[in-house]
This record gives structure tokens, C-alpha cells and sequence, in this order.
């Protein structure tokens, strides 16, 4: 049972050196999908790189987004033979600690495990202040209501764990979405193919370093793809 950990990263090289160390305590490989990054992130890689033969790498040209970072990462992963496929960010918003619960979830019979930071009424995001968790908590109640995906807390989350399977049936050339919009696309077409999807609590911890490439253009775009969907176009 090999785990990958798809990790997309633009200019994160403030946090290689204190994320990779988390990854590599667990029992998990790494590709980080590097899009053209300006500040060295891809050399502090290609540094951990000589050490442990469980990191990869794939460089993009330039800043081509997150969904299609992750459509390179599922290809790759595809390609070779592992079984559980996980998306984390570079920015120690999720911790790698949590990887052994989330296999562990799938092996309850789950295709797609979520971590989420609102499951049971709860809120456990550290580091934002009250706008941005207002964004968050109605960005997630807008998509699970008109996607009628009621039985989920965090559609947006960007720490998750897919069983191979759901990748294998999916046709990954078709989703063109970023951002938000990629995580909720993602959910909504693994629902559709009839996989059972479950959420883990994790707690999310906002980044120290580096900076965050949410953008009012991400948002806008999820806002109309969950419609999108919603319709079936
Ligand atoms: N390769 C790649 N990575 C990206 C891109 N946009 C964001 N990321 C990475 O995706 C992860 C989440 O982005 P972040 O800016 O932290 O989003 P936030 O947590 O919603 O503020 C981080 O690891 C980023 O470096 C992109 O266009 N290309
Ligand atoms: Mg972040």
C-alpha cells in the first residue's frame, strides 16, 4: 500500500525545509509540482532530493494554476502503482500527521477522505481572523447546498486523500477549474460516479511564511463552476 502526497507549490521555498521532515516521518512518498517558482523553492527540493529517493519533482514553465497542477500530480500517480493519492499545501497549513488517519478512514471503506476543519459544528482553523472565516464558512455552505452535498462540512479543503480508484475513473482531462473550484469539482464529480466520500476533522493552521495566492478571481471562478455543475455543463 503506497501513499503519494501531491504537494503544488509557487514560491514556497520559506517552508521546503521545515514541511519535509513532517513528510518524510510518515510512511509516504512526495511530488511537488513546482510551477516556475522565483524565490529558489525548486532548488530547496532538488537539495532534499540528493537525500531520500521518496521526493519527486515535476517542473512546470510557468504559473499554470492549481488544478492542473494536480492533474499532472493524479497522471503521475497513475502512472506508477500507488494506492492512496493525498493533496496537501506547501505552507504547513495541514500536518503531515495526519496521514495515517486518513488511510485509515479509507480502509473503512471510504473513496475519498476530507479533512475538514468544520465537522460537528466545530470551527478549528488557527490564524484567521473573523472575515476570512465568514469567507470560508459561506464559500462551504453556498457549494454543499446547491451541489446537495449536505452530508459534508468542508467542501473546499485542500487536504484530502483519494483512493486510486476514484482517479482511475475519472475522465481528469475534462476538469479545467483552479483554486476552490478544482476541491469542489473534484468532490461533486467523485459523488456523481458514486463514491462514497467521508471527512476526517483536522485542525488548519494559516501559513507564516510565504504568502497566499487566494484571489478574488479564485473566488469568483468557484462561485459560478458550483452552477456549473450544478447543471451538468
Ligand atoms: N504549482 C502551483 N501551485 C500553486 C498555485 N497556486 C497555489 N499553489 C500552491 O497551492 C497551495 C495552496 O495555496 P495557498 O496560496 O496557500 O492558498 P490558501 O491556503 O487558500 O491561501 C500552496 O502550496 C501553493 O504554493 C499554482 O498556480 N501552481
Ligand atoms: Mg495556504
Amino acid at each position: 500500500m503506497y501513499s503519494l502526497v501531491i504537494i503544488p507549490t509557487y514560491n514556497e521555498a520559506e517552508n521546503i525545509d521545515r514541511l519535509l521532515p513532517k513528510i518524510l516521518d510518515q510512511e509516504a512518498e512526495i511530488l511537488f509540482i513546482d510551477d516556475a517558482s522565483t524565490d529558489g523553492t525548486a532548488e530547496k527540493i532538488k537539495n532534499w532530493m540528493k537525500n531520500s529517493k521518496r521526493i519527486n519533482l515535476i517542473e512546470r514553465p510557468a504559473k499554470l494554476g492549481l488544478g492542473t497542477a494536480y492533474i499532472t500530480g493524479f497522471k503521475w500517480a497513475l502512472s506508477r502503482d500507488y494506492s492512496y493519492i493525498f493533496e496537501m499545501d506547501a505552507d504547513l497549513s495541514h500536518d503531515p500527521a495526519e496521514i495515517p488517519n486518513f488511510i485509515k478512514k479509507c480502509s473503512e471503506g471510504y473513496d475519498l477522505v476530507i479533512g475538514s476543519r468544520y465537522t460537528r459544528g466545530t470551527i478549528s482553523v488557527v490564524g484567521w481572523d473573523f472575515r476570512r472565516l465568514l469567507l470560508s464558512k459561506f464559500a462551504n455552505r453556498y457549494a454543499i447546498t446547491i451541489l446537495g452535498l449536505n452530508f459534508l462540512t468542508d467542501i473546499t479543503s485542500g487536504y484530502r486523500c483519494y483512493s486510486r480508484k476514484v482517479l482511475e475513473n475519472m475522465n481528469l482531462d475534462i476538469i479545467k477549474s483552479n483554486g476552490y473550484a478544482f476541491q469542489i469539482e473534484m468532490a461533486y464529480r467523485a459523488y456523481k460516479a458514486g463514491f462514497k466520500i467521508a471527512e476526517i476533522p483536522i485542525i488548519f493552521y494559516e501559513r507564516n511564511s510565504g504568502s497566499s495566492k487566494m484571489s478574488k478571481k479564485i473566488i469568483r471562478e468557484a462561485a459560478i463552476m458550483v452552477w456549473r455543475l450544478r447543471f451538468g455543463r
